[in-house]
């Protein structure tokens, strides 16, 4: 029983570097993007952007992202034109910094 423990608290330490080491393998990439904000929802951390071209990632278009925490969306509201960072990491698309202009 001792050993099983054992086992699976490694694992679960093996998990939690993987995860928390974003140098290990990864793709990660940043983008800088412009466009305007349509509607927020701080308290999920969401902001759906109608975003002007990223060049080499994707066309303009309007949609939803999540951002890195809720102090990304600090005094901003609907209607606002910002610019910002968005870190792409395999499918996962997170808006780390948003700024009026
Ligand atoms: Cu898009």
């Amino acid at each position: 029983m001792k050993a099983i423990v054992r086992i699976v608290s490694v694992g679960l330490f093996a998990i939690v570097i993987v995860g928390c080491n974003p140098g290990s393998g990864d793709k990660e990439k940043v983008y800088d993007i412009k466009g305007k904000v349509v509607s927020l929802e701080a308290e999920k951390n969401r902001v759906r952007l109608d975003h002007e071209d990223i060049p080499g990632f994707m066309k303009a278009m309007e949609m939803d992202f999540t951002v890195q925490d809720t102090k990304v969306l600090a005094g901003l509201k609907a209607g606002d034109a910002v610019h910002g960072k968005l870190k792409v990491k395999d499918s996962n698309y997170v808006i780390t910094e948003l700024q009026k202009h």
